[in-house]
């Protein structure tokens, strides 16, 4: 460890647990300072929003010592430093989380607001904009993973896209979703660190030339024709109860020459400011796509834009310290989060050969020690490919370079291959079937040192069916790294009441070491306090119950089953296999065969990609059902269905704690890990679930018998594929899946109208490409489990505690470790503060 050496006086240095600040009268002075010297306002006249503002400027002065020493110790000792690039970043609400890991306790906090008239820490929370810069999964990944970085005391820092409209507002109108912009920024956002004089340039555009340089040596390079501007942003991440405070580096455009005088001298106004605008357009929107390839050139530019600047500041930071660039990838590793951020092989290898001089042997032995890619999908529509006439006109230098890069790949490949000319075109970087493009995974995989999948089954199904070649090739390139989550943001932040219930039977320190929660165990069948689990989870589901009513009106009675399906709207997701579910529910009651069905809530939540028509088609298919339900007198009592909209973070911190049920129900073979699925088996919620993703891990840890399995297993998808799969004959089969279409079709869930969702219809009945109808007797069945299981609720209770008490290792402090062992070769660096101020 490193101890500050802090020559000038440091304002608030907190190294001294005496004086450290975090006191609610230290907090109420620095919430005062601020409200009138930061923010203008006087005290009596201040807003939430005022005090929502000072209260964050006041916690993040406290974070400043931190990550000044977090940033002091790397500049006076190098360490390697993980650099995660990732067009995505979902952070979720800061303030909760700052008081958490610096230890400033909601009584704290609140005693200080109470001098402000402010009763309760919620009420100042419930302000807070999120920063929606990212769409789901991969982008809370991120989060999670530096926060846990943090935590774990390792040096990295999240290098990103400060969008300045990130994922859009839900609402939802007449059934339908409708978006909104998300200007997150517009209230001001306290918790960033502009960083102008680190500013970076990016070219884009333009030509390459060759030359000979001084020494005779043929060269090329590149002469851009339009360049912007890279702005860091930092955000401090700070650890669990530790010094280290690491960042997000995110990167906002700006333009080279913000205003162009002569064009304004010839009265050209709007010229004048025509560049300035399309520069920033480079960071103004993220892509509100989950999965799928957009393909648009502004997006091919913003991700060129993020990874160049983060490259330079990479090789900037070892300049500064006099390290000799060969060093690079002893100094940073660099994981690509997906193949959004793949463009960074080229880019390095050209700042490496064009900008340091360095030949093509050691810019590559450079970039291949460097780089390992984390694949997050299998399905082929999600993995990018960038047509190629476009990626020449914005970056033909890189393309030089990839070509380079795979003439040499793909002679070894005609060295071990002899002859294979369908293995070359299957592994070449550039698609030559149809129209020409390059295959940015193909790109990644070469020159990752590791590639790793995000769950077992995902994994494994890389290495055999997306890239067995590679994988032949390269057997010691493939690993697995199953995803998790942070247990301070989804246990202790979102789940107090569980806390503090887990303080008391297994000891605080649960929360950085989450496999001592089996301690649990040991009360499983202690009956009482089997009750006080159940009384737990049930003060959470009356607190969400009040925010549903508040939201959508629906009264729902808590005591009621909880059964959750909140994530991205897709059909391989399959929220629609659940809605059919849900009208088999409703008939059986209607039809006076729901004896025993105990009463249910059935709560939906989650966006869709504005241009997917048939995900936002199931947005309304769900409002429609639950119009019809919650409008029939005789559900009362026994059937709810709620559609929240604007599902987020912050709404996710809500609902995870309050669900009895998860729904994991994916396709068999396509969702690669899931996460949410994570957060709700650390909550105690029991899943109902495929054998897909992360599941299948979460069922070998929580034991079969506390979990609801159903579905054909990957195998017997693609067994049915080949065989030739016909969904309406399944239709024939079952009466009561029958029944529902038919109803649907008669316009039963759209008053009336039977042409709405014909589309729906049409596409489970026709191909049903996502298996829905082939899985859906085995649902039944197993939500028949499910309602069985509830009636016993003691039982269910045990489960629910076998299910938080089981699933440790799907911290992200588990996929950090593995991380830092087997791919990143990182060590934890303590930071240490000394600081002798009097
Ligand atoms: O769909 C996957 C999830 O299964 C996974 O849990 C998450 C994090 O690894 O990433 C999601 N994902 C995949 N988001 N975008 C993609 C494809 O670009």
């Amino acid at each position: 460890s490193h101890p500050l050496d802090l020559r000038l006086p440091t304002p608030g240095c907190f190294a001294d647990p005496e004086r450290a600040g975090l006191d609610a009268d230290a907090v109420f002075d620095g919430m005062t300072e601020h409200l009138f010297f930061t923010l203008g306002k006087l005290a009596p006249t201040a807003s939430n929003h005022d005090l929502y503002m000072a209260l964050s400027y006041a916690v993040r002065d406290r974070l400043m010592t931190r990550y000044l020493a977090s940033l002091e110790a790397i500049r006076a000792r190098p360490h390697k430093t993980v650099a995660y690039l990732s067009a995505e970043f979902l952070i979720g609400p800061q303030l909760n989380s700052n008081l958490l890991n610096l230890g400033i306790s909601k009584e704290i906090a609140e005693q200080a607001l109470r001098r402000f008239r402010i009763e309760s820490l919620d009420q100042i929370l419930e302000v807070e904009e999120e920063p929606g810069l990212g769409n789901g999964g991969l982008g809370r990944l991120a989060a999670c993973y530096m926060e846990s970085l943090a935590s774990l005391q390792v040096p990295a820092i999240g290098y990103g896209i400060r969008y300045e409209f990130g994922i859009f507002n839900q609402l939802i109108r007449d059934g339908w979703q409708v978006e909104v912009t998300d200007k997150w920024l517009k209230g001001g956002w306290p918790w960033e660190l502009p960083q102008p004089e680190e500013a970076c340039f990016v070219g884009f555009g333009g030509r390459t030339e060759s030359y000979t340089d001084g020494k005779g040596n043929y060269r090329s390079r590149w002469i851009p024709s339009e360049h912007a501007i890279g702005i860091p942003h930092d955000v401090p991440v700070l650890g669990y109860r530790v010094n280290t405070c690491n960042r997000l580096r995110l990167w906002r455009a700006d333009a080279t020459e913000s205003f162009d005088f002569y064009a304004f001298n010839i009265g050209d106004y709007y010229g004048a400011v025509e560049e300035k605008v399309g520069s920033e357009t480079l960071s103004k929107v993220l892509y509100p796509n989950d999965g799928t390839d957009e393909g648009r050139r502004l997006r091919l530019k913003q991700q060129h834009f993020f990874v160049s600047c983060s490259l330079q500041d990479m090789l900037r930071s070892l300049g500064n310290r006099g390290i000799p660039i060969e060093e690079f990838p002893n100094h940073w590793t660099v994981q690509l989060n997906d193949t959004h951020p793949a463009i960074a092989v080229a880019e390095l290898m050209r700042l490496l050969i064009d900008e340091h001089y360095l030949d093509w042997d050691t810019a590559w032995d450079i970039t291949t020690r460097s780089v390992a890619y984390t694949n997050h999908t299998l399905l082929p529509e999600a993995l990018e490919k960038w047509d190629l006439t476009r990626f020449a006109s914005l970056l033909p230098r890189h393309l030089e370079l990839i070509y380079e890069i795979n003439r040499r790949f793909l002679q070894q490949v005609r060295l071990r291959y002899p002859g294979n000319d369908a293995i070359q075109r299957k592994l070449s970087i550039i698609d030559e079937d149809g129209g020409k493009a390059v295959r940015m995974a193909n790109l990644a995989t070469i020159a990752a040192h590791h590639v790793n999948g995000v769950a077992a089954l995902h994994s494994d199904l890389l290495k055999r069916q997306l890239m067995p070649e590679f994988a032949e090739i390269w057997p010691e390139k493939f690993t697995n790294i199953t995803n998790g989550v942070t247990p301070r943001r989804w246990v202790a932040l979102a789940n107090p009441a569980l806390s503090r219930l887990l303080d008391e039977h297994v000891g605080p320190e649960w929360i950085t070491n989450m496999e001592l929660l089996t301690k649990l165990e040991e009360r499983q069948h202690d009956t009482a306090f089997l009750e006080q689990w159940g009384a737990t989870k049930l003060s959470v589901k009356r607190k969400l119950a009040g925010y549903i009513h508040r939201q959508t009106g629906v009264l729902v009675d808590p005591s009621s089953l909880f059964d959750v399906q909140v994530k991205r709207i897709h059909e391989y997701k399959r929220q629609h296999l659940n809605a059919l579910q849900v009208i088999t529910h409703y008939l059986r009651i209607k039809n006076g065969q729901a004896n025993g069905m105990a009463p249910r809530t059935v709560i939906f939540g989650g966006k869709a990609a504005p241009g997917y028509y048939m995900a936002k088609l199931i947005i309304r298919f769900i409002n429609g059902i639950a119009e019809t339900i919650n409008a029939d007198p005789d559900m009362e009592g026994r059937l709810r269905v709620v559609f929240l909209p604007d599902y987020n973070v912050k709404l996710a911190e809500q609902i995870y704690p309050a669900s009895d049920l998860s729904e994991q129900v994916s396709t068999a073979g396509k969702e690669a890990s899931g996460t949410g699925n994570m957060k709700f088996a650390m909550n105690g919620a029991l899943t109902i679930g495929t054998l897909d993703g992360a599941n299948v891990e979460i069922r070998e840890r929580v034991g079969p018998e506390n979990f609801f399995l159903f579905g054909k297993t990957e195998t017997e998808i693609m067994e049915l594929q080949t065989k030739g799969y016909r969904p309406r004959q399944i239709v024939e089969t079952l009466p009561e899946l029958a029944e529902a279409l038919r109803l649907i079709g008669l316009g039963h869930f759209s008053n009336g109208d039977g042409e709405l969702f014909r589309p729906l219809l049409d596409n489970l009945t026709g191909f049903d490409p996502f298996f829905v109808l082939a899985d859906f007797a085995d649902y039944l069945r197993a939500q028949d489990e499910v309602n069985q299981a509830w009636t016993n609720r003691k039982q269910w209770n045990r489960m629910s505690l076998l299910n938080t008490a089981r699933t440790g290792f799907f911290s992200s402090d588990r996929s950090i470790q593995d991380y830092c062992q087997t791919i990143w070769k990182a060590e934890p660096f303590p930071v240490e503060i000394t600081c002798d101020v009097p």
